[in-house]
C-alpha cells in the first residue's frame, strides 16, 4: 500500500507515522503579535520534529464543538508564514488543517504537501480540485453535521456500518475529481458528531475499515469523550489518549495524530515491537 502527497511517498507497512499538532491560533494571554505567533509556531513544530514527529499538522481554526468560525483571510495570515518557514527550512512534511479550498491551495503553494480536511462531508468538490491538481495527499475525515451542531444530537443506527459507507462513497467521488486512492487517508473522525458510545464503538471496530486498503489516521489526543468516561481533565489525558493509540496500531491503523509526539512514539514504538512478535 502507497500514500502519494506530492514528493513525498510513503510504503506501507512501515513504523507508524506520528503526526503533531501545531495549532497557530492566538494566545488570549499574550497579544504578541503576528510575528511573535508566528515564531511560536515554528518552535513548537521543531520540538515536535524533535521529538520524532512524522509529519506536521498546521491548523488556523479551531475545530472543538461550537467554535467560533474564522474568515478565510485571517486563516491564511495565521498557517500560510508558519507553512512557509516550516517548509523551507524543515524536512518533515507538513500538512495542513483547513475546510477551505482556497487556503488548502495557498498552503500547497507554501509547501504543504497533505490537506487534513475535517469537512469531507462536504457536497461540493472544490477541495477535491484543489487537491487534485496539487497531487496532494488528503486526509477524508468522518463527521455528522458541522463542528456547530454536531454534538448536538448524533444518531447513527450503527456507526461502523455508516462510516465505512461514507469511506467507500468518498473514495469513489473523489476517483471522479482526480484524487486517486494513492492520494487518500481515511478516519473515522472520533468526536465529530459522535456520543461517547459511538466514539469506543468506532475504536473497538477499526479493524473493519482496513478493508478500503488505505491507511488508516486516527485522533483521539486529549478529547473530550476520554474526560466523559473517566472524568478526566484536558491536561489528565494522556494515559488514555495513549492506549487508544496502542489498540489503534494493533488494529491496523498507520498515522496517529496527537499533541503529546514523544510520548506517543514511545508508545507505539513499544506496540510495534510487541506485535512483530506476536503469533496468531
Ligand atoms: C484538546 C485539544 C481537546 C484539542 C480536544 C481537541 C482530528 C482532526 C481535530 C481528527 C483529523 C481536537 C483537526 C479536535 N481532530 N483531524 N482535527 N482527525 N484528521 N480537539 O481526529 O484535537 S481537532
Amino acid at each position: 500500500m502507497l500514500l502519494r502527497a506530492r514528493q513525498f511517498e510513503f510504503q506501507f507497512p512501515r513504523p507508524t507515522l506520528i503526526m503533531g499538532i501545531v495549532n497557530v491560533t492566538p494566545d488570549s494571554f499574550s497579544d504578541g503579535g503576528r510575528f511573535f505567533e508566528t515564531d511560536r509556531a515554528v518552535a513548537h513544530a521543531c520540538t515536535l520534529a524533535a521529538q520524532g514527529a512524522d509529519l506536521l499538522d498546521i491548523g488556523g481554526e479551531s475545530t472543538r464543538p461550537g467554535a467560533e468560525p474564522v474568515s478565510e483571510a485571517e486563516e491564511l495570515r495565521r498557517v500560510i508564514p508558519v507553512i512557509e518557514r516550516l517548509a523551507a527550512e524543515m524536512p518533515t512534511p507538513v500538512s495542513v488543517d483547513t475546510v477551505k479550498p482556497a487556503v488548502a491551495r495557498a498552503a500547497l503553494q507554501a509547501g504543504a504537501c497533505l490537506v487534513n480536511d475535517i469537512a469531507a462531508n462536504r457536497d461540493d468538490d472544490a477541495m477535491w480540485r484543489v487537491v487534485a491538481e496539487a497531487g496532494a495527499g488528503y486526509v477524508c475525515m468522518h463527521m455528522q453535521g458541522t463542528p456547530q451542531t454536531m454534538q448536538a444530537n448524533p444518531v447513527y443506527a450503527d456507526v461502523c456500518r455508516e462510516v465505512g459507507e461514507f469511506f467507500g462513497d468518498r473514495l469513489r467521488r473523489l476517483e471522479e475529481c482526480g484524487v486517486t486512492p494513492e492520494q487518500v487517508v481515511l478516519d473515522v473522525g472520533i468526536g465529530f458528531g459522535k456520543t461517547l458510545e459511538h466514539n469506543l464503538q468506532l475504536l473497538a471496530g477499526l479493524r473493519r475499515f482496513t478493508c478500503w486498503q488505505r491507511p488508516l489516521l486516527l485522533g483521539v489526543s486529549r478529547k473530550s469523550f476520554i474526560g466523559k468516561l473517566l472524568g478526566a481533565e484536558t491536561p489528565e489525558r494522556l494515559p488514555a489518549s495513549l492506549a487508544c493509540a496502542a489498540l489503534a496500531v494493533a488494529n491496523g491503523v498507520q498515522i496517529i495524530r496527537t499533541h503529546d509526539v514523544a510520548e506517543t512514539v514511545q508508545a507505539v514504538r513499544m506496540t510495534e515491537a510487541m506485535l512483530e512478535r506476536q503469533t496468531k
